[in-house]
């Protein structure tokens, strides 16, 4: 056996609900678990519903033998320089530098777009009350609260909270114009060979895509077809599992024809899950 495999690498993550295809619903642990497969490194995923338990307080976080570690980033360049994977080799200055900034883009602005429009947007009471459907009675009924007035609290704190509503999903959808933009046809971000910053939009865009009901932000992220087709091929090569799952991807068509947006952009996904 491999040091990979024996290492036995747990990866502790928020469960998953709303639609999402995949083990997490959560985007920087599906990031980590993108970047694993990627490398080829075999792990064991562990439904961790509270990050404060985690090194960091925040999901994702992995154990191993006696090493315990948080955030996605530090873990991918600890993982990388412990097996010797790079998957960043073939980058040149130029390129790195698009994809931190990329990077940033989506962990540091879109992220609290995103987040905003899972608990305070169209469907974020129905999600929370998701969340919560499993727990015991008190906690069922308090949980949805304690997380909204959290997360209320930090998005307030770091400056989107401020914002109103319309403002913060102006701002995520040129977030996601700007990343369809630079894709090209693929497969990936830069061309014919997969880097970390891949793994770090498809956990972004692996959750915004399926989540289930017709949030503005999600439906439109599901209505570009650069990210869709980009998000469905690295699904069906990361995650071949997840394509038994039929998400509802397309469950805002009804508001989009009524819009006038005909849901031609979910197409293509909808016949990559049908391979299942
Ligand atoms: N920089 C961290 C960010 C992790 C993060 O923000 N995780 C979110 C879930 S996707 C979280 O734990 N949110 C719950 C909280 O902030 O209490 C990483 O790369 O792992």
């Amino acid at each position: 056996m491999n040091q990979r495999a024996s290492d036995g690498i747990r990866l502790f993550a928020f469960g998953t609900g709303w639609g999402v295809p995949f083990a997490t619903a959560a985007p920087f642990p599906l990031k980590l678990a993108a970047w694993l497969r990627m490398a080829d490194v075999p792990f064991a995923w562990v439904e961790a519903n509270n990050p404060g338990k985690g090194p960091k307080g925040k999901s994702p976080w992995i154990a191993y033998g006696d090493v315990r570690m948080g955030d996605s980033t530090l873990i991918i360049e600890h993982l990388s320089a412990r097996y010797g994977v790079d998957l960043d080799a073939h980058l040149d200055a130029g390129q790195r530098a698009l994809a931190t900034s990329v990077q940033r883009m989506l962990e540091e602005h879109y992220h609290q777009c995103f987040e905003h429009q899972l608990f305070f947007g169209r469907g974020g009471a129905e999600r929370l009350a998701e969340f919560a459907k499993a727990m015991p009675i008190p906690l069922r009924w308090l949980v949805p609260t304690v997380l909204k007035r959290a997360f209320g609290k930090q998005l307030y704190a770091r400056g989107m909270g401020r914002h109103a509503d319309d403002v913060i999903i102006a701002q995520g959808k040129a977030d996601l114009d700007a990343l369809a933009a630079l894709l090209g046809e693929g497969p990936y971000f830069f061309g014919e060979r997969p880097s970390t910053l891949d793994a770090c939009i498809f956990g972004f865009l692996g959750v915004s895509l399926y989540v289930a009901g017709d949030n503005p932000l999600y439906r439109y992220a599901a209505s570009l077809p650069q990210l869709v087709r980009y998000t469905e091929r690295l699904r069906a090569q990361l995650f071949p599992e997840s394509l038994a799952v039929r998400p509802a991807l397309d469950a805002g068509a009804e508001t989009r024809r009524s819009e006038g947006r005909v849901a031609a952009a979910a197409q293509p996904a909808k016949a990559a899950m049908s391979v299942a």
